[in-house]
């Protein structure tokens, strides 16, 4: 069965790589974008923006267009009331997604208001924490029929 799937990024996800490898390591998002391309079983967008109300359009378009959205808040996780009032709109599944695991972190960092308005939470896997997401919402999807 094929899905339409959107990965968001939010801010400073495109310095992946240089930025703080001892906490996110040294793949780019550009390779990650290689990576999930591969991964895809149906048509897949990729996204990333430093903007929140950029971010919360880019959940709005999915919401129109998508089956189900795959998104790495960043650092809106832990700020952005916009957000999620926006991700509450999406019907269809939403995996909230990041490299590090928040809950180790600082306390900065460690909790995320948007995990109450999302489907299921993945974080701790690394760069390769994309790649599961994509696997459990195509099973969602499946599920779904
Ligand atoms: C990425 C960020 O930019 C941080 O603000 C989050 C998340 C964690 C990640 O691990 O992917 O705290």
């Amino acid at each position: 069965m094929t899905h339409k799937i959107h990965i968001l990024n939010g801010p400073n996800l495109n310095k992946l790589g240089k930025r703080e490898p001892e906490i996110y390591g040294y793949t780019t998002l550009g390779e990650i974008e290689q990576w999930c391309s591969k991964a895809a079983r149906g048509p897949l967008e990729f996204k990333q923006t430093n903007h929140e109300g950029a971010l919360i359009e880019m959940i709005h378009q999915a919401e129109d267009e998508a089956d189900g959205l795959i998104i790495n808040p960043a650092g809106y996780s832990f700020t952005s009331v916009g957000v999620f009032d926006a991700l509450k709109i999406v019907e269809g599944p939403v995996i909230e997604l990041h490299i590090s695991n928040i809950h180790a972190r600082d306390a900065l960092h460690q909790h995320s208001l948007l995990s109450a308005a999302v489907t299921a939470v993945i974080c701790g896997l690394g760069p390769r924490g994309y790649l599961t997401a994509m696997g459990a919402m195509y099973e969602m999807l499946d599920a779904r029929g």
